[in-house]
This record gives structure tokens, sequence and C-alpha cells, in this order.
């Protein structure tokens, strides 16, 4: 790796600043320093980044290509810094020029081009790809607009359209000549056993390549995203005739198919869009990935010896099909043979149990967008059929089942989490898995360390360092070396220290925001997430609400100081979701105006949670809320960011949690709950909500309160309907759990206070966390799925 030192790295961002930005020191902004600072750096990636291609197609090597409709990146000026090891040098650099240094790592813009957890191990696997050498494209869209920016307005969620493209992207190059016509519509013409797909309408897909570095910079390979363009620029008559509305309309509808990020994750909106959204990227990537293939003058049955791709959910399950119809009618394979050769190429990852979640299209408007592939699809079934006998359909009841689709066409399948892919096999796909018992897998997620440990926890980091040496950022199983230091308690002492120091600045932040003051001693109780039924935010809030009234009643008694951190967005049509965040807002309002309790109990939720936001949050928190109804989080992966930062666990057994739980130690783990047979059968039980109810004064009141007004005295029965749900039907299973999860919470208050003991299973938290490096997952895909291998060392 080409490094440099404090003196060359300055002027490099002089030199940019000059002949890239045109600007002198004297009239420079933050922005054209955060620009020269990127550019400087992303200068050092182009080396490794050619070097790497130079080595794939010297090798050969099959190509890894990730399909995902979000890549949840969030800011990279650090990330690249770190990967390079130039963090140090970079921050003298930077100061030497007279910068705030923070200051200008804050100022680029976090790239939200993704909802939540799905995304964002997207952009973790594109770290590891990296880190491992294995050669990669991360395929995606560059929406003009990534995910909405939240804000609160009497409580209430308020969505603005968010405008990261605003400023240049300092880490892409733009790839004007990789373009491709992307059909819509249309008809299908057949001769002579021949099909031909005639669009009517047709956009461009145009490249834009963003090189991601992996560890110490010995890799990098390619996020390349499409943006749409128009085939045809505007309407020159028109325009002339002054009629400029309908002159620009042409290129108005092309760019809208990259224009904004879906940010519905539970129902289908904008259907149409959406779909062309998820065929106009997968086109693109398929026909681009091909077009590399052919460069290499290999026969086209080869395909599958070098080229894997994989579906990051159904999203892109379009590429069976679009895959079949380049093999069939561009290239003249047979129909059959194509759905082979596709087959071998293509794998699919689940990401969801929930019925809303997963894909269906109606029939006829999946046909009028995409006729050829509708009659594909059919062709697909049947195959299946002969195959395998099996009767499950793909198009049912006038809809195109993308789980089926993207389970057919893959020659592997995989769930999130071991407990996830179980239930693949058992509810979601019963009877395909009969069919095909071996093509389901788990592969549990993971998280780079590099970003969730190394460059968002300095404090921490440089204790590890200290302890344990310096290799452990690509090896993380090396974590557990720390636990030879579990009785030093110096070592501990300093674990604290850290901890401590990471509370201070979120601390400072919060003051910063908004004026609150909280109590940086207090334990900090975190729930950072999607705010989506199933993860219950609502039955932490009702345990808030619980607390508040057991302290009014004593307010002598030796509490524990805590803090309640909420932070996550609600889809814009989530009207529930949208009630517990006011809900949240309201409760926030009346516990910290209480004089009383607040030395002992705070709620905050700052706005507009994002990556930088849980960059902050997590190196702080003593407490991770992983309370999903059990059966409900495929895998979580926030869960494992937080333990790796020694903070413990409060959750039930659901997704990940159950491998993290035995990893760290049952005794290291809040564990309560229902399991996820029992949720089945407990729903079944005739008014098992009112039932729980019934048994708990202590919720039974909480309900009161709020269902009363107590927490909106201007709007009295605001809450009605959100109580009435609860006592009714009940689906999550709050009620249920309620009990039990106030019951261990008060455990914590009492661990918590015994502050030697709550550490040392914070730092068994932190040395047990290795196993959850997406470096471990990667290498699990590339072996069990791929079948590819790492170049970076040999
Ligand atoms: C998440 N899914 C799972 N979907 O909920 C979580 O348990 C898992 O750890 C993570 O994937 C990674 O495997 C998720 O984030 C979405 O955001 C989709 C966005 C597009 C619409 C459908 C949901």
């Amino acid at each position: 790796m080409q490094q440099i030192d404090t003196k060359q790295m300055r002027s490099e961002i002089l030199r940019h600043l000059k002949y890239s930005l045109g600007k002198d020191e004297q009239h420079a902004t933050v922005y054209d320093w955060r620009m020269s600072l990127s550019l400087a750096l992303r200068d050092l990636i182009v080396d490794p980044w050619f070097a790497s291609t130079r080595r794939t197609y010297e090798a050969g090597a099959k190509r890894v290509y990730y399909l995902s409709m979000e890549f949840l990146i969030g800011r990279l000026i650090e990330d690249v810094m770190v990967n390079l090891r130039l963090d140090v040098v970079a921050r003298d650099a930077v100061a030497s020029l007279g910068q705030d240094y923070d200051i200008v790592v804050y100022d680029e813009p976090d790239a939200a081009l993704g909802n939540g957890g799905l995304g964002r191990l997207a952009a973790c696997f594109l770290d590891s790809l990296s880190t491992l050498g294995i050669p990669a494209y991360g395929y995606g869209i560059r929406y003009e607009h990534g995910l909405f920016e939240q804000a609160f307005e009497d409580g209430r969620q308020i969505e603005a359209a968010e405008n990261w493209l605003a400023q240049k992207h300092a880490w892409e190059f733009e790839r004007p000549e990789v373009t491709y016509t992307i059909g819509f519509g249309g008809d299908v013409q057949t001769s002579g056993g021949k099909s031909k797909w005639r669009p009517a309408e047709t956009v461009n897909a145009s490249a834009y390549d963003t090189p991601v570095v992996g560890w110490q910079g010995k890799w990098a390979n390619t996020l390349r995203l499409w943006a749409a363009k128009p085939t045809r620029l505007f309407d020159l008559e028109s325009f002339n005739r002054g009629n400029y509305l309908a002159a620009a309309e042409p290129e108005a509808l092309a760019r809208t198919i990259s224009r904004v990020l879906y940010p519905d994750d539970t129902t289908d909106t904008g259907k149409e869009l959406r779909l062309k959204q998820e065929y106009f990227f997968t086109a693109a990537s398929i026909q681009d990935l091909l077009r590399r293939f052919a460069s290499e003058g290999h026969e086209i049955d080869a395909l599958p010896n070098h080229v894997a791709i994989q579906l990051n959910d159904t999203h892109p399950a379009v590429a069976g099909p679009e895959l079949i119809r380049l093999l069939a009618d561009e290239h003249g394979m047979a129909i059959d043979r194509a759905i082979g050769v596709a087959r071998q190429c293509l794998a699919y990852t689940n990401h969801t149990l929930l019925p809303e979640a997963l894909e269906r299209w109606d029939e006829d408007l999946f046909a009028r967008i995409l006729p050829r592939h509708h009659g594909i699809i059919e062709l697909i079934e049947e195959a299946h059929r002969k195959e395998s006998g099996s009767t499950v359909r793909i198009i049912d009841e006038g809809s195109v089942k993308m789980g089926e689709l993207a389970f057919i066409m893959a020659h592997k399948v995989n769930g999130v989490s071991a407990l996830h892919s179980e239930l693949v096999k058992e509810n979601l796909f019963t009877e395909l898995h009969e069919s095909y018992p071996d093509r389901i897998t788990n592969q549990t997620n993971g998280i780079t360390p590099r970003r969730w440990l190394y460059s968002c926890n300095p404090s921490l980091r440089g204790l590890i360092n200290e302890k344990i040496g310096t290799d452990w950022p690509d090896d993380l199983e090396k974590l557990a070396q720390l636990e030879a230091h579990i009785d030093d308690s110096d070592f501990a002492d300093r674990f604290r220290a850290a901890k401590a120091y990471n509370k201070q600045r979120v601390a400072e932040w919060i003051k910063q925001r908004d004026g609150t003051v909280i109590d940086p001693s207090a334990l900090f109780d975190v729930q950072i997430k999607r705010v989506h039924e199933y993860k219950r935010q609502l039955m932490n809030l009702l345990e808030t609400v619980a607390l508040w009234n057991e302290i009014r009643n004593n307010p002598n008694e030796n509490w524990t100081p805590r803090l309640k951190i909420f932070g996550g967005k609600a889809a814009p049509g989530y009207v529930i979701a949208k009630e517990i965040i006011r809900l949240i807002n309201d409760v926030a309002k009346t516990v910290n105006a209480d004089t009383t309790t607040n030395p002992f109990l705070q709620v905050i939720y700052p706005e507009n949670y994002n990556v930088t936001m849980a960059e902050l949050l997590i190196p702080a928190a003593d407490l991770s809320e992983q309370i999903s109804t059990a059966g409900k989080e495929a895998s979580g992966t926030g869960n494992m960011k937080f333990a790796l930062n020694g903070a413990l666990t409060i959750g039930t057994l659901d997704g990940a949690n159950v491998e993290i739980r035995e990893r760290v130690g049952a005794e290291n783990f809040y564990l309560f709950g229902l399991t996820a047979d029992e949720v089945v059968a407990r729903r079944e039980r005739k008014d098992f909500s009112r039932e729980a109810i019934a048994s708990s004064p202590r919720l039974a009141r909480v309900l009161r309160q709020i269902e009363s007004g107590a927490f909106s005295p201007d709007e009295p029965s605001r809450y009605v309907a959100l109580v009435r749900r609860l006592q009714e039907h009940d689906y999550f299973l709050v009620t249920c759990d309620f009990d039990d999860y106030f019951r261990t919470q008060r455990e914590i208050d009492r661990d918590y206070r015994d502050s030697e003991g709550w550490t040392r299973k914070a730092i068994l938290n932190t040395a047990r966390m290795g196993w959850f490096s997406s470096d471990r997952t990667i290498s699990g895909y590339a072996r069990d799925i791929w079948n590819v291998n790492g170049l970076r060392d040999g």
C-alpha cells in the first residue's frame, strides 16, 4: 500500500483545493476542505483498485455480483482513512491547515441509500468482500434522494426529501460510456419458435462507480450504481413552439426511475414505479456482467464458472427471467438449458418472514410492464413442475410471487440467522424445501469491525490495541484474547473509562442539539432501529411509564438512574408506527418535566436517526434493546454492533440474539419473553391479551393512563385506539411479554449498580463477539454458495 506522511497529505489536500476546487486557502469553505481531503484520499485508492481488477483478469477469477436495491453506506471519509491506515496522518494534515477535523469530516452527507438492516448489511458486505480480496461488484441504484429526513412537529414524524447529491459526491467516477438501454412494456413477437420483446418505452441506465477499499488498502472492488437517463433528450419541436413543460416531460419521466429510495418497508405503494426500479437496475447489471464475461472470451455455457449473482432479497428476483431472456432470445440457447445455466449463477437471500413484506406483483401489472418476462416465468414454472413434481406456483391467483420465483431460480437460498433459516424451511418455503432439501442454507449476518468498532469507538480501540496488538480488525476472533485480562482491575477500570468517555460525548452532543442536559453516569438504555410493531418500541415505552410510576410512588428508593434513548424512522404510510413515535415523544415530554423523577429517569428521542447517529450512540450504550416478538426479527445486526462495543443485551430468543447469547454466555445476556413456538401457541388462546392485562396491575395502570390522556392532555382521546388494539388484538404480544420484560429490567437495575460485575459482563461481550464479523459471514457465502476464493494475499 502506498504510504504517505502528514506533509505529503497536506500538500495533496492543497493541490486539490487549488486544481479540483479552484479555491485558495483564504476563500475555502468547509465544503472545499472536505472535498479536497476526500479527493486526496480517493487518489490513494485508485492504484489498488486498478491492481485488483488486473489480478482478477489475470487469474480468470470468478466474480461475485451482489445485487441490492439498497446500500446504506453512510459517510465514507473515515471509512477510507481507516482502511488506508491514514486516520492519524489525515487528522494531523487537516489540523496543520488550521481546520477543525470533526467539522470537516461531519460535513459529508450521510449517504442513506437504504432503509435499515438490509441496506446496511449490503454496505458491510462490500467492506468484507474487499477486505478478503474477493473479486466483486455491488450493483444498485444511484437514488437522487435517499431515505427521507425525519423531523418531529408536536411529536409527530414529518418527512422531508433528502438531498445528498445537492453537492458533488466526492467518491464516485461517472462512466457515461457505460450505458445500457432498458425497456418496459410493449409486446412479444414470436416466429419460428423464437421470441423477441419489443418494448414500448426505454430509458438509459448510466453507471457511476465508487471504489470500495478493504482493510489496509490491499484490495478494492467497485460499487456500481445506475442512474436513469432519458434515451431522447427533450422534444425540440415542442420547445421551439414555446411548450416548455411538454418538451421536458420525457426527460423528467425517465429520471423518475432513480429519483427516490422506496421508503416503505411494509407495503407496496407506488407499485408500478417500484417494479420499474427493480427491473431497471437488475437488467442493467445483468447486461453489464454479461458484457464483461463476453469480453473475456469464454463459452456462454461456462457462465456459472465465472459469475455468482447474489440477490439481496427478492427485489432483484427478475434477474432470473432476465438472464434467461438474454441467453435464449439473444444468444439462442434452448430455454431449458438457459434455466439451468441461470440457476447455477443465482442465489437468493431471504430477510423476512413478515407476510406483508413478501413481494407479490399484480399479474396484470407485471405482464404489462414486462411481457416477455411474464412468459418466461410461465416456462420456468412448467420446467419446475416437470423437474420436481411440485405443485408450487410462481403465478398464483393473479399475482406473481417473487419469493417463489427467487427460490426456484436459485441454486442456494439462505436465511440470515440460524433460527430464521429454520423458520424459512418450516414456515415460508415448506413445500419447496421438501422438493429441494439441500437448497436452503444459513449464513448468519455479520458486521464490519472496521466501521463498527475500530472507527466508531477510538477509546475502546486504543485499549484493545494495547492489550492484544493491532491485528484484530481483520481477524476479529482475536478479541477472545481479551478474556485473559478479565481479572485485571486496571484493564476493567480502563474499559469502564472508555465507555464513560463515549457517554460523555453523547451528553455533549445532546446538549448541543437542543440544550437538554442529561446525566452521563446514568444507565444508557438504547433502542435504535426502524420503528415497527414487531420490534416493540411500544413495549419499551410501556415499561418506561411503569418505571416512572414506581419512582413516583417511592421517590426515596435507591433507583438506578436511566437514560432511555430511542432512535428510528417509520415508513411514511405506516400509521401505527407513526402513532408509536408520537406517543414516545408525548411520554418523553411528561416524564422529562417531572422534577421528582428526573434524577432517575429521562427519555430522549433525537430526530433523524441515521448511520452517523448509530456510530455515536452504539459505543456509548450500556444496554441494547433487542426485544422483538420471537420469530419476527430475521437476524438483527444492531444487536451485534452493541454487544461488540460492550453493551449488554436485553432480548428475546429471536434472530441472531440466539447465537449472540450462546457465544457471550447466558449469564452475560438478559433473556426474557416467549419463544417463537410459544408465541404461535399463545396466539391461539382466546383473549390472550385481556388475560395478560388482567393479571398485571402494573400494565393495566399504564394502559389506563395512556388511554385517559395522561400524556396527551391537549387531546385526551389521542391514544384510545392504540390501547384498544393492545386489548383486543395484540398480534405482537406486547402485553404477554410485558411483566417478564419489566422484571428483567429491574434485575438490570440491580446488576448495573455493581459496577465491577457489570464491567466484567461487558468485557466478556466484547471479547466473545468476534464470530459476528461480516468477514466470517462473507467467507461462508464464498464457501457454501459462490464457490470463490479471495485473491488478496496469494
Ligand atoms: C432486515 N430487513 C431484517 N428490510 O428485518 C433484519 O432482521 C436483518 O438483520 C436485516 O434485514 C439484514 O438481514 C430489512 O431491513 C428492509 O428494510 C426492506 C426494505 C425494502 C422493502 C422491504 C423491507
